[in-house]
């Protein structure tokens, strides 16, 4: 189970329960890892509350969540940043030494944006991952994504098992339905771990379908802001503590932070 905590897109005006300052953004980290997350995936903000790609701020985030967090997650940064942010900033966050990274696999409409991704990018953001033993997860928003990432897989760019995080929902990618799933689960090598991140309110049907499928889930603020229709929640914390519970009605227990680091590496 991941918990995408902040995301780049939010302000306070969205939830006043998102966290904005490197101690919030720690305890936002603890309290999701004791409602059950193995992996946090991380963005980090400024003094100001505005999204930031400082290898200094990431640095320090991360060494609180290291501090504060019992057991200590698998610490994901983004290299996504937000819609606009330059390639060279997007990649800094690489020098906090994170356990992974975010590889967004393909440009894409985003809402009335466009996140951009092309291909000698993520070659360069794959290859600094390889040389900092930084496990990529694959992030993938259309189909076109998966073929591009098959192909890093294939020339070795990206070391096997790839870990896919299937982004389903956002507004210009794939739609969040269980056709476009298995037909993107149909595509990885059959070594891959994945999982769905549903956008909004189809955040907990696509974990619902992961769960179903085998997959692993992500949930949290970045993704969606509320628990139930018209309720906000009052962190990722709560919707991992809901995400857990429907796991467990389908028979699968979260894995612990140690063990995700081997479901990674099988
Ligand atoms: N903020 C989005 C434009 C990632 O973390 O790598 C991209 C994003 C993906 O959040
Ligand atoms: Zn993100």
């Amino acid at each position: 189970m991941t918990a995408a905590l902040v995301g780049a897109e939010l302000t306070r005006d969205h939830t006043p329960y998102l966290p904005l300052t490197p101690d919030e953004i720690a305890e936002a980290a603890r309290a999701a890892v004791e409602a059950g997350a193995a992996v946090v995936h991380a963005h980090v903000r400024d003094d100001s509350g505005r999204p930031t790609n400082d290898a200094r701020r990431f640095r320090e985030v991360l060494e609180k969540i290291r501090e504060r967090c019992r057991p200590v997650p698998v610490i994901q940064v983004s290299t996504g940043g937000a819609v606009g942010d330059s390639f060279e900033s997007r990649a800094q966050p690489l020098e906090a030494y994170p356990d992974m990274a975010s590889l967004n696999a393909g440009s894409v409409n985003f809402g009335v944006g466009v996140f951009e991704n092309p291909l000698p990018f993520v070659e360069f953001l794959s290859a600094r991952m390889g040389r900092l033993k930084i496990k990529p997860e694959i992030e993938i928003y259309d189909l076109s994504h998966v073929e591009t990432a098959v192909r890093l897989i294939e020339k070795g760019d990206v070391e096997r098992p790839a870990h896919f995080q299937f982004v389903m929902g956002v507004k210009g990618g794939v739609a969040a339905t269980e056709e476009n799933l298995k037909l993107l689960v149909s595509r990885i090598p059959q070594e891959s771990t994945w999982a769905v991140a549903g956008i909004g309110r189809f955040e907990f049907p696509m974990a619902e379908l992961a769960l179903k499928m085998g997959g692993h889930v992500r949930v949290g603020l970045e993704d969606n802001i509320y628990l139930e229709k018209g309720v906000l929640a009052k962190g990722s914390h709560e919707l991992v503590k809901s995400a857990v519970e429907l796991a467990r009605r389908y028979g699968r227990d979260p894995a612990s932070p140690d063990e995700a680091r081997e479901i990674f590496e099988k």
